[in-house]
């Protein structure tokens, strides 16, 4: 269990992460809504409750690359004047991250199924130096959809990487249905398995759950993979669990509303 105080740190991350996409978003006029609220919590605990100043972040699915630029203003590697350039003309905060112009983002992502063979050759390159680095790789679960993959998946098994920590943002929505109606794969934590991961399951909105995680991660004998249970468009009610959430313009008062039911949300999540 996290100690009060930790606890609480992270969700105010996670707000603040929250509001500064969703002001990145506005000012764009669309966005991967549903998407970045789906995985907010699980940037913010890897970035503030776990990874080290030399560990890597790959977030493959791309498209909710303003979460990413977010999560690096509120650890001051980007600044507010930076943010501000989000989505115009000659900015390198792109709709999905650019290569190696951000610090802290050296690969490209966003042509989903790659990010996982990114982590792959990362987490081998570390293991090789024995530099101690971890690399958390965020996929989505429509990039099950692509053999990549599991390509990935079968490598990082076979080099026994124990250094990746694999989160798949399990919120069974992807861009043109449910994924089990596109793509059956369940039994998913089945499938992780008989390719040799430890399979660990996480609320993928709860730091408590995160944090069992890593206790796990620090005992683990093979490589693991976390399906995080999660919902696009988290705390979004009329939005919650739809595939409408996924691409959408703000459009009249959208952006007061979610900033308000985030807020409560906060609130009442909050360890008194
Ligand atoms: C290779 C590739 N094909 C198609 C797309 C277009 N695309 C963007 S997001 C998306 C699907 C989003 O669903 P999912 O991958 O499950 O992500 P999440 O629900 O977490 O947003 C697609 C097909 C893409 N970015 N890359």
């Amino acid at each position: 269990m996290l100690q009060k105080e930790k606890h609480n740190d992270l969700l105010q991350n996670a707000l603040n992460i929250k509001k500064r996409f969703l002001q990145m978003y506005q000012a764009a006029n669309a966005g991967h809504i549903g998407s970045s609220l789906s995985c907010a919590e699980i940037l913010t605990f890897i970035r503030f409750g776990w990874m080290n100043e030399t560990d890597e972040i790959i977030l493959s699915k791309g498209h909710a690359a303003a979460s990413l630029y977010s999560l690096l203003a509120e650890d001051g590697t980007l600044s507010q004047s930076d943010i501000e350039t989000y989505y115009k003309n000659n900015t390198y905060l792109a709709a999905h991250p650019p290569a190696g112009k951000i610090k802290r983002i050296p690969f490209a992502t966003g042509s989903l199924g790659h990010g996982l063979s990114i982590a792959a050759g990362l987490g081998l390159a570390s293991k090789l130096k024995k530099n101690g680095k971890k690399v958390f790789c965020v996929c989505s679960d429509g990039e099950l959809n692509e053999g990549s993959t599991w390509e990935a998946a079968l490598f990082i098994v076979h080099q026994k990487l124990k250094n990746i920590v694999w989160f798949i943002d399990r919120n069974k929505l992807q861009g043109f249905g449910r994924t089990e109606d596109v793509m059956q794969m369940e039994p998913l934590a089945d499938k992780l398995k008989a390719f040799g991961f430890e399979v660990l399951e996480a609320d993928g909105h709860d730091f408590n759950s995160f944090e069992k995680v890593k206790d796990s991660f620090n005992e683990a004998t093979k490589p693991i993979a976390v399906i995080c249970n999660t919902i696009k468009g988290r705390s979004w009610k009329q939005f919650e669990d739809k595939l409408d959430s996924h691409y959408l313009p703000m459009k009249d008062n959208m952006f007061d509303s979610i900033n308000a039911e985030i807020e409560l949300h906060y609130q009442q999540t909050l360890i008194k």
